[in-house]
């Protein structure tokens, strides 16, 4: 800065205060034309500051002598979890420098507690070396090259104006060390600063709400040399240069928590990988030439592997294409798309019928479309994750009711008469569990209520029925209003669909977002499935395969002395802990049998579970085999 200039900056400090009691402090260091404006800046910040409305504020504008400029200090981030590894982090990092009696310093930090300015310590006698005990002393008259140049004063910026501060402490004859922890009971991050570690952030340092914060500058040298320091913390203008932005990537700060958070979720038993199948779809599998029994493939009838269905699914991919190229509503819809959602209405007897991308795009679309702000959406509480997220996304309120309790959802539509329109949905056999919703009561209860009733048959087409036409077909009883399912599970394909009145559909195709906005499924899958469903059509005894060999297993480990029930193809067998299931699930592996553990949050904490899908494919020896397995396991 040019001499000339120089002359013309101020020191500008404000500080503030209530019954005695220190409220708020700030300085900048700012040329004479911008006094005005940033000592009303400090004033406002003062008024408005969260420990409370002062009743004496003090500004003060000087002009510094000679003005210093430093670099400021590097900075790093330590990331801790609570007030007690904060206070280990900064106890590390001083006894890294060599400081000897720091369970002491740390111990005499509270003291600092009620002072306005920080507490001045011999770091080796733990002397306390400012004059005056409760006021502290405040290192005063600085700011960072950046703002001067601005000439503004903006907000409470913590890290900021901490790293002028430290950058000048840290400069100051006879200082060798700082500690700081703040007083604002919202800000829990705090610092340890020297000239040889540089400022080091520590992210957790103290309880969210508590005021308690303060400072205290180590200090080595001889006692004739403390007033000097003191003269130089509280009179010497400096200026600060170079101060690194927090968010600059190499602080690394944002990956730190993610990365941290991830070790915790590893470290409870839930972490998740995929595991690669290099084999074909089907019942089973032969992986580094070992031969593995799949109970994991929701691909219950065997139809993803079937010459008809990859056929089709070839086929169309030459004749139409690999991709759609677009959104249904622009270049996506081309007649396959037709052909099946023709063939899907006709398989559930509706009028109609829209596919979407996948299940989970269906069930999100769906239910937004059909409520929103004003009404209202009811829940079964074990329902998929892809039904719960679109209950949240409609905006709609989301009633819980108990799991396939008709009388808890009858009470609580009726006590939701207010809302606009009321959507009730529910998986037909619930994915974790295998059992199946009581329809006939459901949709009683729904009509009764005149409310919006919806299905999801993800694990019930091809499974349930004579014929596999899903849950209204088990119970020879009437539809829901939407009868929504996936193409990827029985039919062997992939994609969401949904089956209802022409109404409906028209309803859906305006004003779902999940269909409007995603690019419609290549036509190949599309194909697949349509052919997956001429085979069902074909050879209904699939489905009643599918369901005896489930039977055959629940008998059988049943024998084994292992309880297990089911109504559907998926026959969960409980565990509880998280890793006890993880650990069950890969010894089974080593025995051959590829089982999944599911583990929250697709089921609740504690509820862990391995999870066998029945196929119509598999042997009354694989099932016999593994039922052993199972009961090895105990
Ligand atoms: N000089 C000496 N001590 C001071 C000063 C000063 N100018 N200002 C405050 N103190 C003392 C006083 O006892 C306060 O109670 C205590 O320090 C804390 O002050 O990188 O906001 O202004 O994100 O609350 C650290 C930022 C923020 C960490 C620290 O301190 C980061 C903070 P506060
Ligand atoms: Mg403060």
């Amino acid at each position: 800065m040019e001499p000339e200039k120089q002359e013309k900056l101020y020191c500008v400090k404000m500080r503030a205060s209530r019954d005695g009691e220190h409220v708020s402090g700030a300085e900048r260091i700012v040329p004479a034309a911008a006094v005005p404006t940033v000592a009303a800046q400090l004033a406002a910040r003062a008024l408005g500051h969260s420990k409370g409305t002062p009743d004496f504020i003090n500004v003060k504008v000087e002009r510094p002598g000679e003005i210093v400029r430093l670099k400021a200090l590097p900075v790093a981030t330590h990331v801790t979890h609570t007030p007690a590894e904060g206070y280990a982090c900064a106890a590390e990092l001083l006894r890294g420098v060599g400081f000897t009696r720091i369970d002491e310093i740390m111990a005499l930090f509270r003291e600092t507690y009620n002072m306005r300015g920080a507490m001045l310590l011999d770091a080796d006698t733990l002397e306390r070396l400012e004059p005056d005990r409760a006021r502290g002393v405040r290192a005063t008259c600085m700011d960072d090259a950046d703002s001067l140049a601005k000439g503004t004063a903006a907000g409470k910026n913590h890290y900021a104006e901490a790293i002028v501060l430290a950058t000048k402490v840290q400069h100051t004859p006879g200082i060798v060390g700082e500690i700081c922890v703040s007083d604002d009971p919202d800000y829990v991050t705090g610092y340890v600063a020297t000239r040889e570690i540089g400022y080091r952030r520590i992210t957790v340092i103290k309880e969210k709400g508590d005021p308690s914060g303060g400072r205290i500058f180590l200090y080595r040298g001889p006692r004739e040399q403390v007033p000097e320091t003191i003269r130089f913390l509280e009179r010497q203008a400096v200026i600060v240069e170079d101060v690194p932005p927090l968010e600059d990537g190499k602080s690394g700060m944002r990956w730190d928590l993610l990365a941290d958070e991830l070790s915790s979720i590893e470290a409870s038993g839930l972490g998740r990988r995929c595991r690669t199948l290099d084999a074909p779809t089907g019942p089973t599998a032969v992986v580094d030439g070992k031969r593995l029994v799949v109970f994991s493939s929701n691909d219950y009838l065997d139809l993803a592997r079937d010459p008809r269905v990859t056929a089709a699914a070839a086929d169309a991919a030459r004749r139409w294409g690999a991709g759609s190229g677009g959104a249904r509503l622009t270049t996506g819809t081309q007649p396959p798309h037709v052909t099946l959602e023709a063939h899907l209405a006709r398989f559930k007897g509706t009028e109609a019928a829209l596919t979407y991308a996948t299940g989970y795009m269906a069930n999100v679309g769906i239910i937004s479309a059909l409520v929103g702000k004003g009404d209202a959406v009811f829940s079964d509480e074990l329902n998929h994750a892809s039904i719960i997220d679109g209950c949240r996304l409609s905006g709609a309120t989301t009633v819980v009711y108990r799991h396939n309790d008709m009388a808890d959802l009858d009470r609580k539509l009726g006590g939701a008469r207010a809302y606009r329109r009321r959507l009730v949905v529910s998986d037909a056999v619930f994915s974790m569990d295998g059992d199946i919703l009581d329809l006939p009561r459901f949709l009683e209860t729904c009509r009764r209520h005149d409310a919006f009733s919806m299905i999801d048959e993800a694990h019930a087409t091809g499974v349930l029925g004579a014929t596999g036409r899903g849950l209204c077909e088990h119970f020879g009883c009437g539809h829901p209003d939407v009868l929504m399912g996936t193409l990827s599970k029985a039919l062997g394909s992939e994609g969401g669909y949904v089956c209802g009145s022409r109404l409906l559909i028209d309803w859906l195709r305006n004003r779902s977002r999940a269909f409007i906005f995603s690019t419609a499924p290549g036509a190949s899958a599309m194909a697949a499935a349509d052919a997956a469903l001429s085979v069902l059509e074909a050879e209904p005894e699939r489905v009643g395969r599918v369901r005896e060999n489930a039977a055959f297993l629940v008998a059988e480990l049943a024998r084994l002395g292992i309880k297990a029930s089911t109504q559907s193809a998926i026959v969960p067998i409980l565990v509880g802990d998280e890793r006890r299931a993880m650990s069950l699930s890969d010894r089974l592996l080593g025995d051959g049998f590829l089982i999944p553990a599911i583990r929250y949050p697709t089921v609740a904490r504690g509820a862990s579970r391995l999870r066998v899908a029945v196929m119509s494919a598999h042997t009354q020896d694989d099932l016999s085999r593994v039922a052993t397995a199972l009961a090895g396991c105990r």
